[in-house]
């Protein structure tokens, strides 16, 4: 069966309603040839996130059309670029000026990079909701396919208290529900866009993640 875009648009609309009401909240960002799976019952759709994994199942996550909802709204309304000399293709966030970096790295050599990729760098802190949402647009900008990056938050040895890498204070922060969770009493480095758009998660430091650098001049 073929149809027009606009019915196709329709069809898409309607089953990403069809998703959100079904799954609270939950919802797809199925494309309309897709559409035999908006048939599909809850159950079948959770036993294919079960059967083909994490990495597979983004689509039906939490936040899947909310990334379309941001990069829709981002594009209307990037951050502004950062005004200092030599770093205008940097975004303006908050007081400082940050950057993505399309560079797989564990936490710490992510630092490193950060550190020289602008004087005096760091991976980014965050301070209110608004910078959360900033960098959020910048990094969906960039790789909205695989969105999860590190912050420069990580717990201080196992205090289960937070402090920043730049050493601002910790007056912030986004966590999915149920975390931090310390899983496998491994996690200790902070990462965004895991499982929900925007929020945190605490992660193994060695994993590679891209990453967004940030100073403040
Ligand atoms: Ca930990
Ligand atoms: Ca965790």
């Amino acid at each position: 069966m073929r149809f027009h875009n606009n019915q196709m648009l329709r069809l898409k609309e309607e089953a990403e309603m069809w998703m959100a009401e079904r799954m609270g909240g939950w919802q797809s960002d199925v494309k309309p040839k897709e559409k035999r799976g908006v048939r599909m019952n809850f159950t079948s759709l959770l036993m294919t996130c079960l059967l083909f994994g994490s990495s597979v199942s983004w689509s039906f996550k939490r936040g899947a059309v909310d990334h379309t909802h941001h990069v829709r709204r981002c594009s209307v309304k990037m951050p502004s670029s950062c005004d200092v000399k030599n770093y205008e293709h940097w975004y303006k966030v908050g007081n400082s000026c940050v950057m993505y970096f399309n560079e797989s790295l564990n936490f710490t050599d992510a630092e490193f990079r950060c550190r020289n990729a602008a004087p005096g760098g760091h991976l980014v802190s965050v301070h209110s909701s608004q910078a959360n949402n900033d960098l959020n647009c910048i990094v969906l900008k960039y790789n909205k396919k695989s969105p999860r990056i590190w912050l420069g938050g990580f717990e201080f040895f196992t205090s289960r208290k937070w402090i920043w890498i730049d050493d601002s204070n910790w007056d912030f922060q986004a966590w999915v529900p149920g975390e931090p969770n310390n899983h496998f009493n491994k996690e200790d480095c902070l990462e965004m866009n895991w499982k929900e758009n925007g929020k945190w998660n605490d992660d193994w430091c060695p994993k590679k993640k891209n990453f967004v650098c940030s100073f403040t001049n």
